[in-house]
């Protein structure tokens, strides 16, 4: 069996890749996120998902939500700029006003659910995304959680306006995307990150102790690129919300002008080590995802 050799990515090769900050420099320069997620009961995936790009080192971040989540999210962070939408029309609408100011990244799926308000909301993302493509506006994106299992359940296969998307599948979403079980996923984790690659054509962060990287187009038809293997985490990760922070991090390095493959392995190198600089004040088994947000400053800041 062809196995693609694996290369374990080390932090401090990576962080190198960030935007230096210069004397002069302003909020323009580092890019703008918006979050696009949390339905009425997961409100909380989309906070943590905006405020983990806001500690990557994004210009500015913006979170579309439900309406009913607006007073969480600005008293827990009035850093980011919070707007309601309760329609993909207003979503879209809204979407138009903020490209007129300049281009942005988006991170879609956070705590969107699969109900008719998640549906519609990816329905107009992916809308939006299109048109603007079709116009020669290419956006960096993420896609994540709920964006996923919506996928799953599309005959959606590669898009143009994919190219410069990185999607975050744990091997659950990995299992839906395929139409195989999880186990599957876990018994070859390389075949699989491969064949999500081929069936969305952008590059792929495959979650789980050891997550892998592929870059776009790895393992379509004879073309094997490198496939990134994490050497930071822990399982004390294993617990609510931490894929979400993750989708942040990610959004705020494509925002910074990353790359896809360089913003996916960085965001998860530097994801697993907040985690393993959070463990040591908290411990395994008290992490929670917020801790990762709060430790993501330390894990760039020693290595920078
Ligand atoms: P099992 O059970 O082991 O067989 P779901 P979700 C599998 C939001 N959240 N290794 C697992 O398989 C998210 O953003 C909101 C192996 C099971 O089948 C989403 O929008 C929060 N298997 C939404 O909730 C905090 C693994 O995946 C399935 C695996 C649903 O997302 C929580 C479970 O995944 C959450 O982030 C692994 N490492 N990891 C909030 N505070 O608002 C997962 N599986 O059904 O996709 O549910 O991941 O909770
Ligand atoms: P999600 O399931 O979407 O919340 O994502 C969970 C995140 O935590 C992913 O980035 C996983 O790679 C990470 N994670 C979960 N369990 C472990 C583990 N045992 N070791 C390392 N990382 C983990
Ligand atoms: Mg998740």
């Amino acid at each position: 069996n062809f196995r693609p050799a694996s290369k374990r990515a080390a932090l401090e090769s990576w962080i190198a890749a960030l935007p230096v900050r210069r004397v002069a420099d302003h909020k323009g320069r580092f890019g703008r996120i918006i979050v696009v997620g949390g339905d009425l009961g997961m409100g909380g995936a989309a906070i943590l998902a905006s405020e983990a790009g806001a500690r990557s080192g994004a210009g500015l971040i913006s979170v579309a939500t439900r309406s009913a989540h607006l007073t969480a999210v600005l008293s827990r962070r009035p850093e980011i700029m919070a707007k309601g939408v309760e329609s993909g029309e207003e979503l879209v609408h809204w979407l138009e006003e903020k490209l007129d100011q300049g281009q942005f990244t988006l991170v879609v799926g956070p705590g969107l659910g699969q109900g008719d308000w998640g549906t519609a909301i990816f329905n107009a993302v992916q809308t939006f995304l299109k048109s603007c493509y079709e116009k020669g506006i290419d956006l960096p994106s993420v896609w994540d959680a709920d964006a996923l299992n919506l996928i799953s359940r599309s005959a959606q296969t590669e898009q143009g306006w994919m190219q410069r998307a990185v999607a975050t599948p744990h091997p659950g979403e990995a299992a839906r995307l395929l139409q195989c079980s999880v186990s599957d996923i876990e018994a070859d984790r390389f075949a699989a990150v491969q064949k999500l690659s081929s069936r969305l054509g952008c590059t792929i962060v495959l979650k789980g102790a050891g997550t892998l990287v592929s870059a776009l187009n790895c393992g379509a038809e004879g073309k094997h690129g490198d496939i990134w293997l994490a050497n930071t985490g822990n399982p004390g990760m294993a617990s609510g919300g931490m894929g979400d922070v993750l989708s942040g991090i990610i959004g705020a390095l494509l925002a910074q002008g990353m790359p896809p493959l360089e913003a996916a392995v960085l965001g998860v190198l530097v994801h697993g080590e907040s985690a393993n600089l959070a463990i040591r004040e908290r411990g395994m088994v008290s992490l929670l995802a917020g801790d990762v947000v709060d430790a993501i400053g330390s894990a760039l800041s020693r290595h920078a």
